[in-house]
């Protein structure tokens, strides 16, 4: 057995919310189970909350606002903010450990994740004082300047993929703005963020600037996307659910940011470095069990390199084996029992041929979540393994012809969250990197979500907004022109 799994050493939340700097279980007193997809038992519980908690947690990021946290200056902020960048740094490894029991990622995947928890809190903690306004040339005898300002109290509603990585860049961002905060993480893996709350605290964060309401989405998630109170959503999650968040959005007059996934296509042209482009776009769809917004889930290949292509897919494919979180795993389990059965049924429905397969470790824990990788081909572009964003390791094999067709069939969906382009022709590299329909296109590359500092989000169906870099400043603050007439 992985020493993931009977680490006895870690620091478990209990189940408690962190309103106002004070941990309390949910007025009810209900809890929910968290399940450990390792071995799919349950090993923690986390507060089942309801609107009154949510509402609670909305009235202390406002009584922050008025007190402490409001008064604190820019520099202050970030100097907080890289005081708990620090903090988190050094709890790095222990972190990463509940992360893995919590959500099942690979180990080497939740340290990366820490990492980059640690850098959004460092990036956004040293440009907590960089973003200003301006002083505006208008009519003589005005002074016109325009101040840069918090939103007041930001929602955040996380899903439970990334949950480190997503609260970062958009808590982080928030904070640094000076919004205070609330935040629902999924209650499918929220633990981590849990444990953030309390070093936060440790470090010296002001009581309700950085709230935590645990529970389930159509409760506590609906509670903190209709309150009244709220003055900015950030949202990660399903389309349908970012619908309805920007419904709620739009009834209460405030603006939202929505991440909603998508169905990303690496485009590979006959004169591809197919040896540089192997091992990234198996990466791209084996990172996370597939389950990343920005994963590579269908490749389109050119005819001429098909056979070449695919066979070489395959080979690696096979490699692939779904085994327990640990110092060797490349894909773990899946994040829960639902997540597992709607791949499947993909799998199972598809009617494209079946390439390759990996396999499941034979000695997984029987109750676990594990699901063998399949690489399909030719996929029809128009079915639903070529439409839908499956949420596994799960890849979609498409050949095309022309640079045409292959920018039709990459556009040729619902969503629009990365492309990767694989050509050593300069020319066909810009074209086709302007022709992509979608927030970030790589090019003989992938990164599948990119650095913190690169701006990230999507088109349609994958949402609007922009997270991640210097931009999302722009995105967690509103600007407002003070024109001063002069005598
Ligand atoms: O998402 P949900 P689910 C996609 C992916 C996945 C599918 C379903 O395709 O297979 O969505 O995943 C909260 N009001 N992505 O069901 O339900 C919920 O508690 C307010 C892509 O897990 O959207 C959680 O905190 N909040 C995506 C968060 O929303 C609600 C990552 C996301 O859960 C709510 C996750 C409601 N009515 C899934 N219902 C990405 N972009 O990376 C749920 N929530």
């Amino acid at each position: 057995m992985d020493e993931t799994m009977t680490d006895q050493s870690l620091t478990i939340p209990r189940p408690l919310n962190l309103i106002g700097g004070t941990w309390r279980a949910a007025a009810l007193g209900r809890e929910l189970p968290m399940i450990s997809p390792i071995d799919g038992m349950r090993f923690a519980s986390i507060a089942d909350s309801g609107p009154e908690d949510v509402a609670a947690a909305i009235d202390a990021a406002r009584a922050a606002l008025g007190g402490e946290w409001g008064g604190l200056t820019a520099a202050e902020r970030g100097r907080l903010m890289l005081r708990l960048a620090l903090r988190l740094e050094a709890e790095a490894e222990a972190l990463a450990r509940l992360e893995t029991r919590d959500n099942g990622k690979p180990i080497a995947q939740s340290r990366a994740d820490m990492a980059a928890l640690v850098r959004y809190f460092e990036y956004y903690g040293g440009a907590a004082d960089k973003l200003h306004g301006e002083v505006i040339p208008f009519l003589n005898g005005y002074d016109v300047m325009s101040l840069r300002e918090a939103h007041g109290v930001t929602g955040h509603i996380i899903p439970w993929n990334y949950p480190v990585q997503i609260f970062g860049r958009s808590v982080g961002a928030a904070l640094a703005m000076g919004n205070a905060t609330v935040t629902k993480p999924a209650e499918d893996a929220c633990l981590t963020i849990l444990r953030i709350g309390e070093l936060a605290g440790e470090v010296g964060f002001p009581p309700g600037a950085i709230n935590i309401v645990t529970g389930r989405g159509e409760v506590a998630g609906r509670a903190l996307s209709e309150h009244p109170g709220v003055d900015f959503i950030s949202f990660t999650g399903s389309p349908e659910v970012g619908q309805a968040i920007q419904i709620a959005a739009a009834r209460n007059h405030i603006p939202c940011t929505l991440e909603l996934g998508g169905k990303s296509p690496q485009i590979v042209f006959e004169d591809a470095d197919l040896d540089a482009a192997l091992p990234v776009i198996v990466n791209a769809i084996v990172q996370n069990g597939g389950q990343t917004c920005s994963a590579g889930s269908r490749v389109l290949i050119q005819r001429g390199i098909w056979d070449r292509l695919t066979g070489m897919l395959a080979t690696r494919f096979r490699a692939v084996e779904a085994r327990p979180s640990g110092e060797d795993a490349v894909l773990g389990p899946l994040i829960s029992a639902r997540q597992m059965a709607r791949v499947q049924a993909y799998i199972d429905a598809t009617t494209a041929p079946l390439i390759a397969r990996g396999t499941v470790a034979p000695d997984v824990p029987a109750g676990g979540f594990y699901i063998a990788p399949a690489l399909f081909g030719p996929v029809d572009p128009q079915s639903p393994l070529a439409q839908d964003e499956v949420f596994g390791p799960v890849l979609a094999a498409i050949p095309f012809d022309t640079e045409a067709e292959a920018i039709a069939i990459a556009n040729g969906t619902e969503y629009g969250l990365a492309a990767g382009i694989w050509t050593r022709d300069g020319d066909r590299q810009a074209r086709v990197a302007r022709a992509m329909r979608c927030g970030q296109v790589y090019i003989n590359g992938y990164g599948a979500g990119g650095g913190i500092e690169l701006p990230f989000g999507g088109v349609r169906k994958s949402g609007h907004g922009r997270e991640k870099g210097f931009v999302a400043l722009s995105e967690f603050s509103r600007l407002k022109t003070i024109i001063h007439r002069y005598g």
